[in-house]
């Protein structure tokens, strides 16, 4: 998958994405990565990228000129006119895993790191196809949302993970948290690793597992479980929850 980021500071975007899953990712050559820096298109002697906002007020605005031709040389380069363009700007809507998974479907992706004055209007609405969020907080600018979303959207694209499997049993894949992990030692400062996965059962395990998963959403992120309808034996487990009253926060049973 091709991405493309538009940013003022091409060199923080450059040294986060050489690092980790991302960072492999882009040696191994399953994803490919341009970085367009508006400053080099711009259209007057300072190299002016941004100007005093019409109508007045604090802060400055991003010129549409520099950007609009950073759109442009990204289409040449990916070879397409259809590349899906988005800004990223607090007024966007709110990066979800399920954007994620349509982002990691597409071809090719350029994020352009706005900041949080604000882009010219102009130039939204003749180059961008949506705009998007990554909560509700301000950055000072969008390069790190565009981190966040390439950083989420390259780990979905085949060829970045060591084992795809990971992908579908993490959080928010099913719409649930995560169930809690061990690793060695089975003993650490007190606390022993849970029975049931020294089992070997691998059935009582995955149950429980399940269940974690539940009773941690549960009292972490009810939000999350609204609408949701339950197999019959999750029933069971959201019915304990439900009588156990505040008691549910212990996550040992
Ligand atoms: Cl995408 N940009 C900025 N500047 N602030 C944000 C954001 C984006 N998402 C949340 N806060």
């Amino acid at each position: 998958m091709w991405f493309g980021v538009v940013t003022i500071f091409p060199d923080l975007v450059q040294a986060a994405l050489e690092e980790g899953v991302v960072g492999r990712a882009l040696r191994a050559g399953s994803i490919q990565l341009e970085l367009y820096n508006p400053r080099e298109y711009a259209q007057d002697s300072f190299k002016s990228v941004d100007d005093r906002p019409y109508g007045g007020g604090p802060g400055m605005v991003m010129m549409a000129e520099p950007l609009a031709e950073c759109v442009k040389q990204a289409r040449t380069d990916f070879e397409s006119e259809t590349l899906q363009t988005i800004l990223l700007t607090p007024q966007g809507k709110t990066l979800s895993q399920n954007v994620v998974r349509e982002f990691s479907e597409l071809d090719g992706l350029l994020l352009i790191a706005g900041r949080y004055e604000g882009v010219d209007e102009r130039f939204v609405e003749n180059y961008v196809d949506s705009e998007l969020s990554i909560g509700d907080y301000v950055l000072s600018g969008g390069e790190l949302a565009a981190l966040v979303v390439l950083d989420s959207v390259a780990r979905l694209v085949s060829g970045t993970l060591n084992n795809p499997d990971s992908t579908s049993t993490e959080s928010y894949s099913d719409g649930l948290l995560d169930f809690p992990q061990y690793t060695r030692p089975r003993r650490f400062e007190g606390l022993d690793v849970p029975e049931i996965l020294l089992s070997g059962d691998h059935g009582k395990v995955e149950k429980w597992r399940h269940a974690q998963a539940i009773r941690r959403t549960w009292n972490r992120r009810p939000d999350l479980l609204t609408n949701r309808s339950w197999a019959k034996e999750e029933r069971k487990i959201v019915n304990s929850l439900s009588n156990c009253g505040s008691g549910c926060d212990t996550e040992n049973e």
